[in-house]
């Protein structure tokens, strides 16, 4: 009884550590994803209009001329603007930017998201 009891408690105590921090995964990003969202955004600013700091702006970061932003040509391009995130900012900032969930930031999705 007081083995399964023990075995019991182990349990629940792993399941209640993953869900605390699947929950904190969830807050703890969106605040410092919006600081980035920010910074991304700031230099529009200084250019005519935010869709035109958008289209200059992916032009420089699509390398390969797709017209659409990889996952790689993004986390690049944070770094080419002095943007500093983690693996796990990144990711956010992905599924933030993707909408449609294809992998790919296309301008459309890219400015949705900062205007
Ligand atoms: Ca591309
Ligand atoms: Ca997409």
């Amino acid at each position: 009884m007081y083995l399964s009891g023990f075995k019991f408690m182990l349990v629940s105590t792993d399941e209640y550590t993953s869900k605390y921090m699947e929950d904190n995964t969830e807050i703890f990003p969106e605040a410092s994803l919006n600081q980035i969202l920010a910074k991304i955004a700031a230099p529009a600013a200084k250019a005519a209009s935010l869709q035109e700091y958008v289209v200059g702006l992916l032009g420089k970061l699509d390398k390969n001329g797709d017209k659409v932003l990889d996952f790689n040509e993004f986390t690049d391009g944070l770094r080419s603007l002095g943007i500093h995130v983690s693996n796990h900012e990144e990711q956010a900032l992905m599924r933030r930017f993707d909408t449609n969930n294809d992998k790919r930031i296309s301008m459309e999705e890219f400015y949705n998201v900062l205007a």
